[in-house]
């Protein structure tokens, strides 16, 4: 695939409600999207770094910058370089993969430019990333993550707003301090029937192992990244401590992150987030390593707008995706969204089967959010 140039694109997308975790509040999505264009098509990546550095050691404009210095001349100078043996000078998703591999870290910004090209490559083919991907369902169960609240009434109100919208797990957000009280509020409102799960981010430390422990009473489908994600080790001593199963995002960067927790028993599930590992295709290594050790696995979400849920949904159809994930409709985040949007139809949302993604941003609206563009031409 030949690429005529690619667009770095900001976009300003408030939030509906604001959404507190232990690292901070979000209340608007400042998003860096990349489009590639070829001469057959063009391909849309969106990058889930946040505007600070809190979720993860990645921010929007840190990616931004390692693109236009970095990533993107690795594809241009590829590009300029003569055709090999075969005449084929060409990229494709799997080859931007092997080129960006050099650049340490950085992986929200490989995704985002990773995703550009897979997209742009499967809209010329004509298949979509469920196929691509190998997702066996057509519609996928939806989960939603709730952020902190001032009060559990507060809480318990948006809790019975989101079971009221159809979703089919609930994933409360918790923090020293905030923990077993509001978990314990939403089980006795709302019943032992209801798959509800939290997640610490990194919020906790092995001495606080006694008091996670207390979750265990309340029956909870897991507990996310309650240890600094490095302390891989640490979630293993918590994990022979906690009824709860142990799930990973932060701490999973790579298949070999998820390799190493699985061997080390440091979690028994795995929240699959494409932008934090590098893009679909490792997102789709760890997919296949977590099937083949039976170890649970779900999407996760980066509060993305239309064009980055498309591809979720797309990998949360896959067979080892086997909870619900964090793939919510278009309206708990945003007003407005950039693509038609996503609705919740009895608790699930329909995996896209037109080309690539399946969707687009609708023009008028992607001007309107608009707050910066960039040519980078080849
Ligand atoms: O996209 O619905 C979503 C958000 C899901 O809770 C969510 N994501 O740690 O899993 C997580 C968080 C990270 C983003 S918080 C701003
Ligand atoms: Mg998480």
């Amino acid at each position: 695939m030949k690429i005529n140039g690619i667009e770095l694109r900001r976009i300003a997308m408030p939030l509906v409600a604001p959404f507190r975790t232990s690292f901070g509040t979000e209340t608007r999505r400042d998003v860096l999207l990349v489009r590639v264009v070829t001469p057959q098509a063009e391909g849309w990546g969106e990058c889930v770094a946040m505007s600070e550095p809190l979720y993860s050691p990645e921010y929007v404009d840190g990616a931004a910058d390692v693109l236009r210095r970095f990533m993107i001349p690795a594809l241009r100078a590829r590009l300029a370089t003569p055709a090999d043996a075969d005449g084929d000078a060409g990229l494709d998703a799997n080859l931007v993969g092997r080129l960006l591999e050099p650049f340490r870290g950085h992986r929200m910004a490989k995704a985002a430019l990773e995703t550009a090209v897979l997209d742009a490559e499967l809209r010329t083919a004509g298949r979509s990333f469920g196929s691509y991907l190998g997702a066996t369902r057509d519609r996928v169960p939806c989960g939603v993550s709730v952020g902190i609240m001032n009060s559990v009434p507060e809480l318990l109100d948006a809790v019975a707003g989101y079971l009221d919208e159809g979703y089919i797990r609930i994933k409360l957000k918790i923090e020293p301090g905030w923990d077993l009280d509001p978990v314990r509020a939403v089980r006795e409102r709302f019943g032992d029937g209801m798959l509800l799960q939290v997640d610490a981010n990194a919020a906790y430390t092995l001495a606080d192992a006694n008091h996670l422990a207390k979750l265990d009473d309340f029956d909870l489908l897991l507990i996310e990244q309650p240890l600094a994600e490095d302390d891989m080790v640490q979630h293993a001593a918590l994990a022979k401590r906690l009824r709860t199963p142990i799930c990973l995002d932060e701490s999973i960067e790579s298949a070999a992150h998820a390799a190493a927790a699985i061997s080390l028993g440091a979690c028994s599930v795995v929240n699959i987030k494409p932008g934090r590992v590098g893009g679909y295709l490792e997102a789709r290594r760890i997919h296949d390593l977590c099937r083949a050790h039976g170890v649970a696995a779900w999407c996760g979400g980066m509060l993305e707008t239309g064009l980055g849920r498309a591809a979720n949904v797309a990998l949360a159809a896959m067979p080892g995706c086997t909870l619900p994930g964090d793939t919510s409709a278009s309206r708990r985040y945003f007003a407005t969204d950039i693509t038609e949007p996503f609705e919740l139809q009895d608790g699930h949302l329909t995996v896209p089967t037109g080309p690539g993604l399946g969707v687009t941003p609708i023009p008028e609206i992607l001007e309107q959010v608009t707050t910066a563009t960039e040519w980078i031409a080849f």
